[in-house]
């Protein structure tokens, strides 16, 4: 089978929009992929200062390598959860393509700053809920605090797609609204945009091999059970009789994501770190027992 843009054979098939691509042609529909999401949604103004939070994962990886090919300016973090060797590798991996591309990376690491590391702290919370809450606030705080205009994350169309249907079945409606590619500034919430919203889990491991991006595919140790693999699945199965459910139904979602729409919470500062909080004190500075704020000028 031909490549669908050129004469060399095709290496992959992609079943919606339906064609075969080379490698090369490949990686130039997934770049454009990426970049059809940012103008669409205006996800990076002209005078952005962009931090790109990396994991050490393929898509965090992937979407600074393309964000560099595309020729945006930034900075990456990453954040040394502290998880034994696991958190040595994604260190590595981070460190590794931030000298290919030539960009400065900051690493932030949780055992330094509050003392342990993921999955050392005694609670009854599950390890995850804890290390999203914890990434989530340091992401914002070091780019609030440095002055970033905007964070841009990994998050694929897999995630994107599980994530709205599992808050549509539970009727979460809170998270709901505020769900999509960006996710405007808001208070001393820095603006966070998702430009691989639209590319596949499976595209996004083809990118990384054909571009020779070493990353860490052996899976953190607590994201065992997490529920939104079960939820991952059942989508690839309706993905797989019915090629481009996930996009259409994603795509749906955001034209219709108003009627989702309820009323804002009356934020206030939290005392001890002077972020937007719903009670005296924001969850993160409570789940740590924080006396002093974290700075991270
Ligand atoms: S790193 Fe953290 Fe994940 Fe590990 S502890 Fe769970 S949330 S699984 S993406
Ligand atoms: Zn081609
Ligand atoms: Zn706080």
């Amino acid at each position: 089978m031909k490549c669908k843009f050129c004469n060399k054979e095709a290496e992959v098939t992609i079943r919606y929009p339906r064609m075969h691509l080379c490698e090369n042609h490949f990686k130039e529909y997934c770049e454009n992929r990426v970049k059809n999401v940012i103008d669409k949604h205006r996800l990076i103004e002209k005078d952005e200062k962009l931090l790109v939070a990396v994991s050490g994962g393929k898509d965090s990886l992937v979407l600074a390598y393309i964000l560099n090919k595309l020729g945006y300016e930034f900075e990456g973090l990453h954040i040394d959860l502290g998880i034994e060797d696991y958190s040595e590798m994604c260190k590595k991996s981070s460190k590794k393509i931030f000298s290919e591309i030539g960009l400065p990376l900051h690493i932030v690491k949780i055992k330094k700053l509050l003392g342990r590391g993921i999955g050392e702290v005694k609670t009854r919370r599950p390890v995850c809920s804890y290390c999203g809450l914890t990434k989530r606030y340091i992401m914002n705080k070091f780019a609030y605090d440095n002055g970033f205009t905007a964070v841009a994350t990994g998050h694929n169309l897999d995630d994107e797609s599980a994530f709205v249907f599992s808050n549509i079945l539970h009727w979460n409606i809170d998270y709901l609204s505020k769900q999509g590619p960006l996710l405007e500034a808001e208070d001393k919430f820095v603006k966070k945009i998702k430009p691989l919203y639209e590319l596949r889990d499976k595209e996004i491991s083809l990118y990384a091999s054909f571009a020779k991006i070493e990353h860490v595919t052996k899976k953190c140790k607590y994201a065992r059970g997490a529920t939104s693999i079960k939820y991952k699945k059942f989508l690839d199965i309706l993905e797989k009789d019915n090629p481009g459910i996930k996009l259409n139904f994603i795509r749906g979602f955001l034209r219709n994501r108003k009627i989702f729409k309820k009323k804002d919470f009356e934020l206030r500062e939290c005392e001890i770190c002077r972020m937007p909080s719903q009670g005296k004190r924001c969850a993160f500075c409570r789940f740590w027992r924080l006396k002093e704020p974290l700075m991270f000028q």
